[in-house]
């Protein structure tokens, strides 16, 4: 089965967003389906749960880790470990078709000694969104992050270097990658609430994959 004979034809291109972040679309579009299957096996080790934040809430957007660091926040704060608190053992590997797509990702937009140790996986389900944040737990900012978007699309919220400053909004769409580093690596961002739908793929829900050089 190669894919549904009425899917979209997409034309990868490559476009500057700002100093630093570049947006490769459709760049993931071929491997799309090996992704959702990863996430699966994953997510079958380490299960998606919505966390707490510091100040009480509960997430909207649930999450899981692989490699060999995993993004935790609890009411004790936001970092990164190597455990899974809900097991206490190792987060699972990062699946070669991961740090694959991550490596090559980080090359096309010009940052060619990226070796990621942790992959956040985010799912929203409609209703789902992010509130307007900056990645700044990472130990080495100079190292991008790689996203990659799966299932629904989704309103990205690409804000300034202050919480005020007006986001720009730009729609991700399955097998697209969009690389962050050098000026726009702290830049405030978030995912306005994802609308109703149903994807081909992955049913009623979006999947991001974050890449980061954590440790
Ligand atoms: C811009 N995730 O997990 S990925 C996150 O779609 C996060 O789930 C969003 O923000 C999502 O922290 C957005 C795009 C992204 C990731 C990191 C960035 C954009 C960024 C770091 C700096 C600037
Ligand atoms: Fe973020």
């Amino acid at each position: 089965m190669t894919g549904d004979l009425f899917a979209a034809l997409r034309v990868p291109s490559v476009e500057r967003i700002d100093d630093g972040a570049i947006w490769l679309r459709a760049f993931a579009d071929e491997q799309v389906a090996v992704l959702v299957q990863a996430i699966d096996q994953v997510t079958a080790q380490a299960p998606f749960r919505q966390m707490q934040t510091p100040g009480g809430y509960t997430m909207s957007v649930a999450m899981s880790n692989c490699g060999e660091l995993g993004w935790v926040t609890d009411r004790r704060g936001y970092r990164y470990q190597r455990d899974d608190p809900l097991s206490q053992r190792p987060w699972p590997a990062m699946p070669d078709v991961f740090v694959k797509l991550a490596v090559a990702a980080a090359n096309a937009a010009g940052f060619d000694n990226f070796m990621p140790d942790a992959c956040l996986i985010n799912r929203y389900v409609p209703g789902a969104r992010m509130s307007l944040h900056q990645d700044k737990n990472e130990g080495d900012m100079t190292q991008p992050i790689v996203s990659v978007s799966l299932g629904l699309p989704a309103t990205f919220l690409f804000g300034g270097n202050e919480r005020a400053d007006k986001p720009v909004r730009m729609r991700l769409e399955s097998g697209d990658v969009v690389v962050w580093g050098g000026p726009s690596r702290l830049r405030f961002h978030g995912v306005d609430t994802l609308a109703e739908g149903v994807h081909e793929l992955t049913g009623q829900c979006r999947y991001n994959l974050t890449f980061r050089k954590a440790g």
